[in-house]
């Protein structure tokens, strides 16, 4: 079988950039690892830029965020007995996010596609990618126990940290920089009422943690955790209790507790592949980058990824242009790395590490107490926060 652009990895940036190919006239074939199920049941990100929310509606897959998204114009920071809001719209020119989970996200680029009637193969196995130094690339996969081909003029890697597609660039073709955090994240969600009405991030002495939320009705909470610890050392009340010790007093007063739907670890880490591109392999989203889920950058950074590739893909089908397909790389590493970057510095700013000394510690407060009396510090924060500018990226 015969497409233009052979796309790997059903996830936010797969979806996303098969729509917008779709919407503009060139056609994709996507190879989805899992079922549908599955990549829906996996809890992630909750926070989107405005950019991201820009890119879901003109994939013509946004009507429910906008009926259903919280819009946020501030966060808290906690520390001890000081509490600080940020207030992202004052401090930015208006500048909000938007609180809509990933998998609803991944559920309406879903719904949209399959209203179109799209190519999106689930349960594709051993999907390979051969001939990349060709002109037109191929990828095989295994489906009911069938083999199949696929003839590509691009392919483009969006299945994620633990994809073929960044494997099968040649070692020597690639660098990578990772940095490993020495704790994870243990999320819960529940069907109660949010603690606040705006996120809180608290850095404890005893350790991270975070009161997200999907709606009204629905929290998400997450809690610094060794990284040698499993799901299974923490019955739910284990966790209710820590995370009551973690709050300031007058919020663990207010935090409703309730049956979890969901518990799972993150390992925290920052991780880049550059270039993004070989020859006609593009990667894109956490193919090529991870980052500490505490900036809230993961999604964000996919969504901008795939405007680059959609506007260079589009632009080379329409009018013969390579210039951007060129550029994509140095464009998106540009953004990537000031992700990279505030995501770093809200981890380190925020978390316990477990071999942090006492000037370390001092350190962290000192941050946090410019934080609270300088407008400049709270200004960065947040235009990082709501997202850098998407432009060429530089
Ligand atoms: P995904 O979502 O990992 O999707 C990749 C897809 O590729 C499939 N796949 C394959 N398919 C075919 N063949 C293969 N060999 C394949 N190998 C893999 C997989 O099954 C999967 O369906 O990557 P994508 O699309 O680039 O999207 C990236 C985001 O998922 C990720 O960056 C965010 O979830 C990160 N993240 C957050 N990002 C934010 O912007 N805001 C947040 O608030 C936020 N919170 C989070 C997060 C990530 C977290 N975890 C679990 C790491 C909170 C957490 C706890
Ligand atoms: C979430 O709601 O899952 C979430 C929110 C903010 C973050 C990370 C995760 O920084």
């Amino acid at each position: 079988m015969r497409t233009q652009v052979g796309i790997i990895g059903a996830g936010p940036s797969g979806l996303l950039l098969s729509r917008l190919l779709q919407l503009n006239g060139v056609d994709s074939v996507v190879l989805e690892r899992q079922s549908a199920d599955y990549v829906l049941g996996r809890i992630r990100a909750g926070i989107l830029e405005s950019g991201t929310c820009g890119m879901l509606r003109q994939a013509r897959a946004g009507e429910r965020m906008d009926a259903e998204g919280l819009v946020h114009s501030g966060i808290e920071l906690c520390s001890g007995s000081r509490r600080q809001r940020i207030d992202l719209a004052a401090l930015t020119g208006g500048k909000t996010v938007m609180v809509y989970g990933q998998t609803e996200l991944t559920k309406d680029l879903m719904d949209a596609h399959e209203a179109a009637g799209s190519h999106i193969v689930y349960e594709a196995k051993d999907v390979a990618i051969s001939e990349l130094d060709s002109d037109t690339p191929k990828l095989t996969y295994i489906k009911d126990g069938a083999e199949h081909t696929i003839v590509c003029d691009f392919v483009a890697g969006c299945d994620g940290f633990h994809g073929v597609s960044r494997r099968t660039i040649p070692e020597d073709q690639l660098n990578t920089y990772e940095r490993v955090y020495p704790f994870g994240w243990l999320g819960l969600l529940a069907d109660t009422k949010p603690v606040g009405d705006e996120l809180i991030y608290v850095n404890s002495e005893r350790g991270f943690a975070l009161c997200s939320m999907r709606s009204r009705t629905r929290s998400r909470y997450y809690i610094q955790c060794a990284l040698h610890e499993n799901v299974e050392d923490w019955p739910e009340e284990r966790f209710w209790e820590t995370l009551s010790t973690l709050l300031p007093s007058e919020t663990a007063a207010k935090l409703e507790t309730g049956n979890a739907l969901e518990m799972s670890i993150a390992p925290l880490r920052g991780f880049v592949a550059e270039p993004m591109r070989h020859g006609r392999l593009f990667l894109a989203g956490d193919a090529a980058h991870i980052v500490p889920p505490t900036g809230a950058k993961g999604l964000n950074l996919a969504a901008s990824d795939i405007h680059l590739l959609s506007t260079a893909l589009i632009a080379f089908y329409q009018n013969g242009q390579s210039e951007l397909i060129e550029r994509y790389s140095d464009n998106c590493l540009a953004r990537v790395w000031k992700a990279q970057r505030f995501s770093w510095w809200m981890t380190t700013l925020l978390h316990r590490f477990p071999d942090a000394s006492a000037y370390d510690r001092q350190l962290q407060m000192a941050e946090l107490n410019y934080l609270a009396q300088s407008t400049a510090a709270q200004t960065a924060l947040a235009e990082n926060y709501v997202g850098m500018p998407y432009e060429d990226g530089k």
